[in-house]
């Protein structure tokens, strides 16, 4: 429930730069770019599984307009966004179960699944 348009925009595009900044920090961890902590690793993770919930809400009806990355596809293959979403989080959720675990391959797959979510969505759905 948006007052306007650009609210529920906004709402979205802050719940992914969220997300970006959480997971980008555990990429760089995996990458090797900073020490891995396993502790920073599962709170990031926690935080993506429990963001990964919000973005959803922003994609109201109207709001593709703009310059948004959002395409207009989103609104016309509604069902396919919503399983592509759907996926995501639960991707994210065994991420966070994953992250709680010393078992370094199973994060990295995890890992792995999470980002391809992030990426087959915006393929198909974000402009570049
Ligand atoms: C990120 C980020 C994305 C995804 C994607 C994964 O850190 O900002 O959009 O990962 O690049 O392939």
């Amino acid at each position: 429930n948006f007052k306007e348009t650009d609210d529920a925009i906004h709402y979205r595009q802050s719940a992914f730069g969220l997300i970006a900044h959480n997971f980008g920090d555990m990429g760089a961890m995996l990458k090797g770019k900073k020490p891995f902590d396993a502790e920073v690793f599962a709170m990031r993770a926690q935080n993506v599984a429990a963001l990964s919930k919000l973005p959803a809400e922003g994609f109201v009806a109207g709001s593709d307009k703009g310059d948004t990355g959002a395409l207009a596809k989103i609104w016309s293959d509604k069902a396919d966004f919503d399983s592509k979403m759907s996926a995501f989080q639960d991707n994210a959720a065994k991420l966070a179960v994953a992250a709680q675990s010393d078992d370094q391959n199973a994060i990295k797959q995890a890992f792995m699944n999470t980002g391809k979510s992030c990426k087959g969505c915006h393929d198909v759905y974000k402009k570049d």
